[in-house]
This record gives structure tokens, sequence and C-alpha cells, in this order.
């Protein structure tokens, strides 16, 4: 504010002064309450423009003149003015949220070393950082030993899992391709993430051998349903090689049976990998770890730390049991990075087990915010989460004018509809639900609008779901019974006409 006009520094208005500008943005993070659990209710969660008006609202040409210090500040205070705030108390739309404070402080760090890991000589701390946050990671899933990677996103992860499924049963695919090999065949169920369809495409496999799995009333894939996918597969002389199975599905937030599935991927030698980019908070949690129950049967986990547990974005790990698997499936052997004749160890030039050359260092903020929490302060977290999702639940089960989804929420996500009072009483026909299908939309609408409120909303046709809300409970900032009352109510006001 002090730049405004009078005080402002003669330098200012000249060139960019870097320090005060790192300064000042630290301010401007601060003083507009950025931070985790920061934000003033009454704040608005988004200051809503179309994009054509944002396009004359904010200068985004670029030229040859340079802008001075006061422009650049200017800038910046605009990027916090038209961007959502997620760390407001009612951004619930998506499934992240908040950035933990220390987490930013570690990514802050990270990014000004400009650290590039794929080597050891260029990333020694943050090589061995990786290493221990991977470590402690696979404790949760119980495995002792293993690999891992931070990968950029979860859909990359998800690849992780599918390029080492074809390389551990298809070693030779790596040198000669898949002509030579067959119909390879993967699976997921209905709920799975749309990013393992998109790997049927870049991996070559084509989406129409990604094979669906039906999954239950809650969402959960049925392991029976995925042997008879496998058998007939085989059946057409097509070659299983990986079964993606969800834990915390996106949008009813399922977690599919780890035992099962895994008793099923065994018996037919099938590598089950397991997107818990969203659900894998849980592990965390003695309470709800159970979710996960077989967890350690599996092949690889994807774990995106910035979703549930508030790391900030991006920060995916993806996580295998196999020790050496990611270096031979992955390793290139660039001569100008990956030396043999080093002189240190060179089991820490990990770069060539990922399928990138530069690596931004995601495990460094990861590592210090668990230093900060501890596993009991993140246990404690995911733990409050769960019980505002089965609070709000319940509160909503008693209200005529909601109607749950699932009769309880499976992780965090809570998936209902809202039934205006000229739509209640009425014969439940293909056209009420068309009607009702029109009310998600027009409240999202006016919610953003009023920058009172966000939560998120979708149809599910394969369960023959029309359009429904889907709140997304987060870790931080840490929700209270009063925020879930406030969306309640919220709702009701935005939708009561
Ligand atoms: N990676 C899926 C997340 C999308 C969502 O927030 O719903």
């Amino acid at each position: 504010e002090s730049l405004a006009g009078e005080g402002v520094l003669e330098d200012e208005k000249q060139q960019v002064n870097e320090e005060l500008l790192l300064k000042q943005i630290t301010d401007l993070v601060i003083n507009q309450r950025l931070l985790s659990g920061k934000a003033n209710a009454e704040d608005r969660v988004v200051k809503f423009v179309h994009p054509e008006e944002l396009k004359g609202l904010v200068e985004l040409s670029l030229g040859g003149s340079s802008l001075n210090h006061v422009q650049i500040l200017e800038l910046c205070k605009q990027a916090v003015e038209y961007s959502v705030k997620t760390n407001h108390p009612k951004f619930l739309n998506q499934l992240y949220h908040a950035c933990d404070p220390v987490g930013l402080a570690g990514a802050w760090l990270s990014d000004a070393l400009n650290t590039n890991l794929y080597t050891f000589e260029v990333a020694p701390f943050f090589m061995m950082v990786e290493y221990a946050i991977l470590a402690h990671l696979r404790g949760f899933i119980g495995w002792e030993d293993g690999d891992g990677i931070f990968a950029p996103g979860g859909s990359i992860s998800n690849m992780y899992g599918i390029v080492l499924a074809r390389y551990k049963k298809f070693p030779e695919v790596k040198s000669k391709g898949m002509s030579g090999i067959g119909e390879l065949v993967a699976f997921t169920s209905q709920e799975g993430h749309y990013s393992i369809a998109k790997a049927a495409h870049w991996m070559g496999l084509g989406t129409d051998n990604l094979i669906i799995v039906a999954s239950d009333s809650s969402g959960k894939m049925i392991p029976a349903e995925l042997e008879n996918k496998i058998v007939k597969a085989l059946e057409q002389k097509k070659l299983p090689f990986f079964v993606n199975a969800t834990s915390g599905t996106t949008v009813l937030g399922a977690y599919d049976p780890l035992e099962p599935l895994a008793f099923v991927c065994k018996k037919y030698d099938v590598w089950l990998h397991v997107d818990a980019a969203w659900g894998g908070g849980a592990l965390v949690s003695h309470k709800y770890r159970f979710l996960m129950d077989g967890m350690e049967l599996v092949d690889s986990v994807t774990w995106n730390l910035h979703k549930m547990l508030g790391a900030p974005l991006q920060c995916s790990a993806f996580l295998t049991k196999h020790k050496d698997i990611l270096h031979r499936c992955n390793s290139a052997s660039a001569t100008y990075l990956f030396q043999t004749d080093k002189f240190y160890d060179t089991r820490y030039d990990t770069g060539d087990k990922s399928v990138q050359c530069g690596r931004k260092v995601d495990a460094f903020k990861l590592w210090l915010m668990w230093k900060a929490r501890g596993d009991r302060g993140l246990e404690e977290m995911v733990d409050n989460a769960f019980e505002c999702a089965e609070y709000f639940s319940r509160q909503i089960a008693q209200r005529s004018e909601f109607r749950l989804v699932l009769s309880e929420p499976n992780c965090t996500n809570v998936c209902f509809w809202y039934i205006p009072h000229q739509l209640s009483n009425c014969q439940e026909s293909p056209e009420w639900w068309e009607q009702i299908s029109k009310v998600a939309p027009a409240i999202k609408k006016r919610m953003v609008e009023k920058g009172s409120l966000m939560i998120g909303y979708q149809p599910l046709p394969h369960k023959n779901l029309v359009n429904f809300f889907r709140l997304v409970i987060p870790c931080q900032p840490r929700p209270t019974h009063e925020d879930m009352d406030f969306v309640i109510d919220e709702i009701e006001r935005l939708g009561c006409d």
C-alpha cells in the first residue's frame, strides 16, 4: 500500500529493486492472508470476471520496454486480486486446497536455490532429502524397501506405474517397441481417473485397450468383475499386464478393495497400481488407514501430497515396492550427466530413473512441512477432515432440501443434490431429474459471482446420476463444523428462489 504514492522510494519508480520486490511479495502473501487458515471468512473466495473482461483489466501483452518497480508490483497485486483464494475456508471446489505455510517456505527456498534434481553433484542436500521422504512414505504403505520418485503430477505418476508394469512383463519393449508383442490391455474402474485413458494413448496401447471394470453403487471396483474381464481378455488372446485401482476416486471418493484386487492380479500375473493421488492421506491416520487395507500387496502407488495433506502444488510421489526397476526401465545413461567414473557414490544420481531430464525439487517442501507437523500433526488434520465430512453428511441427511448421493461418505468428498422447494414433493420422473440437473449449475454461478463459496458439481452418467454437488473437505485450512453449517445455509440462501 505504501507504494501507491507518497513514501514511494524514488528507486521504485525507476527499475525493479529485486531484493525489495522479494520482501514485498512476502508481505503481500502475509498481509493478504494467502497462507493456510489465514483468510477471513468475509473475504471473497474469488472476484470472478469473465475472460474477455480480464483481458481488458490486465496489461497482458509483452514488448521491448521494461516496467518499473511500482508497475511490476502492481501486476503482482493484480495476480492476487483475480486469483481464487485457495486458502479461504469456503474454497471446497477441488481435490487440493490451501498450501501448508512451512511447505511454502520450503518451496520458496528450493526455488531460490534453483536446484535441478538429477545428480548428487548438483543437488546433494535435496537428493538426500528425496531419499528420506520417499522412504518415509513407503513406510506408510508397509514396504521396507523399494524405490520411488517425485513426478510432475498424479497423471505422470500413474504413467510411471504403466510403463514399469509393461517393462516388467515385456522388458524387450524398451529397445524393440510394441509391434512384436501382441495386444496389451490395461484395466481400470468406471470411476478411475482420466489420466489412465490418456496414458493408454500416450503409451501406444490405444484407448480401446483400456478395459473398464464396473464399480458398485458406492464407486468401488468389483473384484469379480475385474477377474471376468481379465479372463475374457485372455480368451481373446490379449495380454493383460496392468490394473489401476483407486484409493479415493475423484468424484465419489471410493476406495477400491485392494486385498481382493491384489489376489486377482497375482493369480493372472498382472501389475497392480493404486492411484491414491487423492485418498492416500488416509495412510497417515490410524483411524482411516483401514480404507487401504492390502496396500502392501500392490506393485506401485501414486500419492499426491499436494492434495489431502496440503503440500504446495505440485508434489506427487510415485512409489514402487520393486527396488531397481525404475532405473532399469527408464535409464538412458546420458554420458554428460551420469558418468560412471565419478568420484562419489553414483547411486544417488537419481535423475536417470525419471522420464524427465530437468526435475524440480518437490521433495524438500514436503519434507520440511512433515518435519514441522510430524506424523501425528498430519494424522490429526486428516482425522479432522474426515470427521467434518461425516458431520456434513449427517447434517444434510436431516434437511429435506438436500439429498445425499451416498448415505455415508467414502472419503472427505461429500456428494449431494439440493432440491429447491418448487421441486420438492413432486413425482420423481425423468422430467423432474432433468430439472434437478439444472440446479447445481445455477447455484454454482450464483456462488462464484457472489464469491461466498466454491464447490464443484458434475453428473455421473455411467451411474445415471444427474448433476450433483461434490464438496471436498480439506485438511488445511482446518475445517470446522461452523464452516460445514455455512455451506449448507449458503446453498439454501443461493438456491431458495
Ligand atoms: N486430479 C484430479 C483432480 C480434479 C479435481 O479436483 O476434481
